[in-house]
């Protein structure tokens, strides 16, 4: 279903009351000036299809892999029926209390030890019900790594579940709502900033769990910082890694959050590329060592183009081994990389310590570094866990560490900056496992800042105008998720 299909969908939800403004309270005891109340969707039929319709989208776009799917009690139950039943995928259903005769079991249907259910939800606010219904299915011996929500009132369910090794996966978002109501004068502009700025103020995700409690306590934080800073208002942040805050206003200055995948085997097609499509591009991404004739001219000439058309350069080493070689690779060797590349990235499966001996050599010459934290490849094992310590790994060392490659927005810090690899105008993938999805999806839904294109742009017949619908796509994108601006 495309955008304005899924705008449609908001619209009639508005039409419906399933979205009402006022005075409300959540279940946390939270008050609200919005409220969303996907309980009246059992009666609109056809509402309640077409969002089990967009859920299923979802579910399919992101190649999710599951066993078996259950629905968060109440709301949700119906939903994950109607797309259970619509594709044929097995079902369970959660008990809220286990009966006290009987079976006495919290978790009806069947399934295996080790099997992975896929939860459904209709709202989220800090994530606390996915938590409690994936708590109840583990304790039962099943795998919980992804959650699909109708909405998602962006107070910090996502990273309070990614944090848990859950990732969420929203169809609306609190802001993407309230432009679509604003668009359409549903609602006027200064309801969309009463709300917008609760919101902002009301994160429930602390990033601690407090006392021990595995459900965060909901907290009024601070966060006029989150998602919705602009780039440029994100590279004034007082901690900021200073390359990251170069970058934001150089997207800022641009309107550019494109980083060209340069992935090319001669120098002299790179040097072409970097002066042709310099001025659309934010970032220039190499693998070095596919060039066939690296010299350290061709460093230089690159470095000249950096400056001329202001982008960086990103060498795409995936640094992955121990702190004493990591240094070795990244300062010596044929490449010489810290000499000439702003930005590398690393995988954080050796532990702290690669990032210890890349910040050795990099973080006195003013370079960054990005942690793999997710990765576009199909069966990728960068998931769950893994990325949840690779984001602790990332806070520890934020001194060198700028930020993530990544699927989507992983941290609630608005000083990390998310790339996201694995983009072409039409989701898809390759013959070796490559998984693509939008700019739109990217920037819009998944909440991330740059979008990485290597052959979206390189096999298209005319380079620069492919750079430059990836660069006006990406743009766009994200200047509806930042929604419209006082200033
Ligand atoms: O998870 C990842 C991480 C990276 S950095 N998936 C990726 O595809 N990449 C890199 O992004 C990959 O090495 C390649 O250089 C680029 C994607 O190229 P494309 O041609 O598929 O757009």
């Amino acid at each position: 279903m495309s955008t304005s299909n899924k705008d449609r969908v908001i619209l009639k939800l508005h039409d419906v009351d399933a979205v009402k403004f006022g005075e409300y309270k959540l279940k946390s005891g939270m008050m609200t000036p919005i409220y969303i109340d996907l309980r009246v969707l059992v009666s609109y039929p056809d509402l309640m299809n077409q969002v089990s319709s967009l859920l299923y989208e979802r579910v399919e776009s992101e190649e999710l892999q599951f066993d078996t799917v259950c629905g968060v009690p109440y709301t949700a139950l119906p939903l994950a029926t109607i797309i259970c039943s619509q594709h044929g995928l097995p079902m369970l259903i959660r008990r809220k209390e286990a009966k006290d005769y009987g079976t006495k079991r919290l978790v009806e249907g069947k399934f295996r030890e080790g099997d992975t259910c896929l939860i459904i939800e209709d709202t989220v606010t800090s994530g606390s019900s996915i938590l409690e219904t994936a708590e109840v299915l583990s304790q039962q011996g099943l795998k919980v790594t992804d959650a699909v929500v109708v909405m998602d009132r962006e107070q910090g369910a996502v990273e309070m579940l990614a944090s848990k090794g859950i990732r969420l996966h929203p169809i609306f978002s609190l802001f993407n709502l309230l432009n679509v109501l604003l668009a359409s004068e549903r609602i006027d502009k200064q309801m969309a900033q009463n709300v917008r700025t609760f919101i902002l103020a009301n994160n429930t995700f602390s990033g601690k769990e407090e006392n021990g409690n595995s459900v965060p306590a909901t907290k009024k934080l601070c966060v006029e910082q989150k998602a919705e800073l602009s780039y440029a208002e994100r590279a004034k942040l007082p901690n900021i890694h200073p390359l990251a805050a170069q970058l934001l206003n150089i997207m800022e200055k641009k309107q550019s959050n494109l980083c060209l995948s340069a992935d090319v085997t001669s120098s002299e097609e790179l040097l072409q590329l970097a002066d042709s499509l310099g001025p659309s591009i934010c970032l220039l991404k190499t693998h070095v060592d596919i060039l066939e004739d690296f010299t350290e001219a061709f460093s230089q000439k690159l470095q000249a183009l950096a400056e001329q058309h202001r982008f960086l350069i990103f060498e795409d080493r995936k640094f992955a081994d121990i702190g004493n070689t990591v240094k070795h690779q990244y300062e010596g060797g044929l490449f010489r990389i810290s000499s000439w590349s702003h930005i590398v990235n690393a995988h954080a499966v050796p532990g702290p310590g690669v990032v210890q001996g890349l910040s050795a050599v990099g973080k006195p010459l003013g370079r960054g570094c990005l942690l793999i934290a997710q990765m576009s490849s199909k069966g990728s094992l960068a998931t769950g866990e893994y990325t949840k310590a690779t984001l602790q790994m990332a806070e520890q060392q934020s001194d060198f560490v700028m930020g993530f490659i990544c699927g989507s927005k992983v941290s609630s810090r608005p000083e990390f900056i998310h790339m996201t690899p694995g983009v072409q105008m039409q989701a898809g993938g390759d013959v070796l496992g490559q998984q693509y999805t939008t700019p739109e999806d990217v920037l819009r839904n998944r909440g991330s800042d740059v979008i990485i294109v290597g052959r979206g742009i390189l096999a298209a017949p005319d380079k620069l105008s492919a750079a430059e619908s990836y660069r006006t796509s990406g743009w766009e994108a994200y200047t509806k998720r930042l929604g419209p601006r006082d200033q």
